[in-house]
C-alpha cells in the first residue's frame, strides 16, 4: 500500500478527500454507508487514451486539503490505501480490489475505488454485482465503453468492459449518463444485455433509477475539458461540476448506492483542481446515513 501525506495537524494519515487512513483490518464495523476509499495506482487494461499510472496517489495527495470540511461533513469516510504494482500483476491488483471491496462491504462500508483507466471499474462492478442481487450499473462516461465489435481480441480493456459487463447478465440494468462522443452515435454496437442511454447530465431524466440499488461509475471525461483537461480521452461539449454534482446527488438521495468508482484522471501537477472535483463529485454521492 502506498505512503499517504501527513495530517498538518500531525494526528493522522490522510488520505482521499481528507479521510485518515486506516488499516484495512481495523475497519471497525458500522460503517453506516460511509466511504471506503482504495486507490489503484496502474492502469489495468488501457487501449484507448493518454496513460494514468500513478491516478491514484495523486488524486490522493492533490484532495488532501480537504480535510477541515470532509472531517466535518463526512466524518465516517476512511482510506484504506493504495494498491501498487505495474501491469504485469494486474491480476493480482484485480485480486486485491476485490478482496478490499468485500471487506469494505462486511464493514458496512460504501467501497468507493479511485484508478487509473476506467476498466478499474470492471472488478468493483463484478464484486458488488455477487453482493448485491438486482442490482444497476450507472456510468457518467463520454464514451459508451461498449466497443467490442471494435476487436476480435476477446481482451476486456477501457474500450469495451462495459459490454462485458451488460453481456454478463449479473445486472439488471447498464445505464449510461452523458455519452457525447461522435463513437456513441454509431449503430454498431451490440452489448448483448439492457443498456439505457441518458445523454443529458441532468436529474430531470433519471426518475426511473428512483428506488435502485446501483453501482455508479464516474469517468471523469464526462466533464468538460475546460474543468478536466487531464484525462485521456478529451470531448467537448462536456457537463460542468455543478452537473454532475447534482446528478450524484440526485442519486444519493433517491436510490442505494452500494459501490462507486472514478477513473481516467492523468496525473498532472498543474491541474491539481481535478482531484478535487472528482471527490467533491464523490462526497455527493456518498453520504453517510443518518441515524436518527
Ligand atoms: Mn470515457
Amino acid at each position: 500500500m502506498g505512503e499517504a501525506p501527513d495530517d498538518p495537524d500531525g494526528a493522522v494519515r490522510i488520505g482521499f478527500g481528507g479521510a485518515p487512513v486506516v488499516p484495512l483490518d481495523g475497519l471497525a464495523s458500522g460503517g453506516s454507508g460511509a466511504a471506503c476509499f482504495l486507490g489503484v495506482d496502474p492502469d489495468l487494461s488501457r487501449r484507448f487514451g493518454g496513460k494514468s499510472d500513478g491516478a491514484a496517489a495523486f488524486v490522493r495527495h492533490s484532495s488532501a486539503r480537504m480535510r477541515p470540511w470532509t472531517r466535518r461533513y463526512r466524518p465516517s469516510a476512511v482510506d484504506v490505501g493504495v494498491l501498487t504494482g505495474d501491469a504485469g500483476d494486474a491480476g493480482d491488483v484485480v485480486r486485491g480490489i476485490s478482496e478490499v471491496c468485500s471487506a469494505a462491504f462486511a464493514a458496512g462500508y460504501v467501497p468507493v475505488v479511485v484508478g487509473g483507466d476506467h476498466t478499474v471499474s470492471y472488478p468493483v462492478a463484478v464484486t458488488a454485482a455477487a453482493r448485491h442481487s438486482d442490482l444497476t450499473y450507472v456510468y457518467l462516461d463520454a464514451h459508451l465503453d461498449l466497443g467490442f465489435h471494435l476487436d476480435a481480441s476477446g481482451d476486456v480493456h477501457n474500450g469495451n468492459f462495459v459490454a462485458a459487463l451488460a453481456a454478463g447478465g449479473a445486472f439488471r440494468e447498464v445505464v449510461n449518463i452523458g455519452a457525447r462522443a461522435w463513437t456513441t452515435y454509431d449503430e454498431a454496437y451490440d452489448p448483448g444485455g439492457p443498456v439505457t442511454i441518458v445523454r443529458d447530465v441532468d436529474p430531470g431524466g433519471l426518475s426511473f433509477l428512483s428506488g435502485r440499488k446501483v453501482h455508479v461509475s464516474l469517468d471523469v471525461d464526462v466533464l468538460d475539458p475546460v474543468y478536466v483537461p487531464n484525462t485521456g480521452s478529451r470531448e467537448p461539449f462536456g457537463a460542468t461540476p455543478e452537473q454532475v454534482g447534482r446528478v450524484m446527488a440526485w442519486i444519493a438521495d433517491h436510490c442505494t448506492v452500494v459501490s462507486a468508482d472514478v477513473s481516467e484522471i492523468v496525473p498532472d501537477p498543474a491541474h491539481k483542481a481535478t482531484a478535487e472535483i472528482a471527490m467533491r463529485c464523490i462526497h455527493e454521492l456518498v453520504k453517510e446515513r443518518k441515524t436518527r
